[in-house]
């Protein structure tokens, strides 16, 4: 194994670490940690035709606002991630594609999956450290 599939292997394993505590907080609906996995000035959207989230406030603000839907509705969301596809870019950053299943369960219901996504990120890596820099969610049934 070169020493560059070893590193890009060990980030593969870093990266998946960090969406694993990310989604868990999303889904927790624990807003100001997810937000603070982005970077100060990270910029979020997470449907098509939402205004982008600038900023780690505007992030928490925009996930309050979106869940108000949900609002007294006994719902449980969660986002699985797969096929996580890194592509380290010459700036230092890392792009990172990745298929993304919202499944919500409502108590003795059935799950199901609504919407399938493609998450399109880029991340800052420092070390141990990951923060997003900017997070696209495209929405599959959108051609
Ligand atoms: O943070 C994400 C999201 C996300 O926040 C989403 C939200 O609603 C809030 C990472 C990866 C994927 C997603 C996907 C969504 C879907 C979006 C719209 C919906 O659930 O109806």
């Amino acid at each position: 194994m070169t020493t560059t599939t070893r590193s890009l292997t060990e980030l593969h394993s870093q990266v998946q670490h960090f969406y694993a505590h990310q989604m868990h907080h999303l889904d927790n609906r624990r807003f100001e940690e997810y937000a603070a996995t982005f970077t100060e000035d990270g910029v979020f959207q997470h449907s098509p035709g939402a205004e982008p989230a600038r900023g780690r406030a505007a992030i928490v603000r925009e996930l309050v606002e979106f869940h108000k839907k949900f609002d007294g509705d006994p719902v449980r969301r969660r986002h699985w991630f797969n096929q996580i596809a890194l592509e380290p870019q010459a700036d230092g950053t890392v792009r990172s594609t990745v298929y993304a299943l919202v499944v919500t369960v409502r108590p003795g219901g059935k799950p199901e999956i609504n919407p399938s996504c493609t998450v399109h990120d880029v991340l800052v890596v420092d070390g141990d450290h990951i923060r997003l820099k900017s997070r696209l969610v495209t929405h599959d049934q959108v051609f």
